[in-house]
């Protein structure tokens, strides 16, 4: 598992390189899939699910962006991905000019599927087009059901939100209805997936809408 060093992109438009990623990557035939989230809401640990469970079907790499370590990469790379760690010179996003570097350092040659984990915050990562051809959040039940009201960019650029650790719901005040509710008003086409990576609760769901999409991408 390699590890690349990256900083921030110079060119003038952000909008227009992510356009041409998607352009490539269709061509391709290989979604790449932009993960969003706070730190510790469980990117890596769902990702590692999703790679057991698919490895199988498809041909999977996962693309880590941190400011440090190699951890990351480390699992998903054990779970069966191909892997690379990303580091992002102290920024709080990845770019589309560095998610591209980042792939020509990994190889997404005969890739079915790539994931971008971004960095972890739920403010920055919202603002930047990466060239993903669709985009997921993740939202845990201990971050509370109030998120969408404090971070509604990310909810509205997000094609599928997996509100996760449903394992833990009884321990916390986390009213579901009252978040997806909230989620829909922001964004009302988004794909909602409660699950649990760690019961496996509603994983089937999500897995076979992350196939269909890989199907779509395809055609
Ligand atoms: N109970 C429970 N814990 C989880 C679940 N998913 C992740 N975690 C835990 O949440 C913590 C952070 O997970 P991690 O995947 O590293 O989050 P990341 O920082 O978003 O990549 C770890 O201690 C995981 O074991 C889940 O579905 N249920
Ligand atoms: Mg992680």
């Amino acid at each position: 598992m390699k590890t690349i060093e990256l900083n921030a992109s110079v060119t003038a438009s952000n909008d227009a390189d992510a356009d041409s990623i998607r352009i490539e990557m269709k061509k391709k035939g290989t979604l790449l899939v932009n993960l969003m989230s706070s730190p510790g809401s469980g990117k890596t640990t769902l990702l590692s699910r999703i790679i057991k469970d698919l490895k199988d079907e498809k041909k999977i790499g996962v693309m880590e962006a941190d400011i440090a370590s190699d951890v990351d990469a480390q699992r998903v790379e054990d779970a069966g991905a191909k892997s690379i760690q990303a580091h992002t010179d102290g920024m709080c996003h990845m770019d589309a000019g560095m998610t591209r570097r980042a792939m020509e350092a990994m190889g997404t040659d005969n890739l079915d599927l790539v994931f971008l984990e971004n960095v972890g915050n739920l403010i920055c990562p919202a603002e930047f087009d990466t060239g993903a051809g669709k985009n997921i959040m993740i939202l845990s039940i201990p971050e509370g059901d109030d998120k969408p009201l404090k971070y509604p960019l990310m909810f509205e650029k997000s094609d599928a939100l997996v509100i996760t650790k449903m394992d833990t719901k009884d321990y916390f005040d986390f009213d579901l209805d009252k978040c997806i509710e909230r989620v829909k008003r922001l964004n009302k086409d988004i794909e909602i997936f409660p699950v649990s990576a760690k019961s496996g609760e509603g994983m089937d769901d999500l897995e076979d809408w992350l196939l269909s999409q890989v199907a779509l991408w395809k055609e």
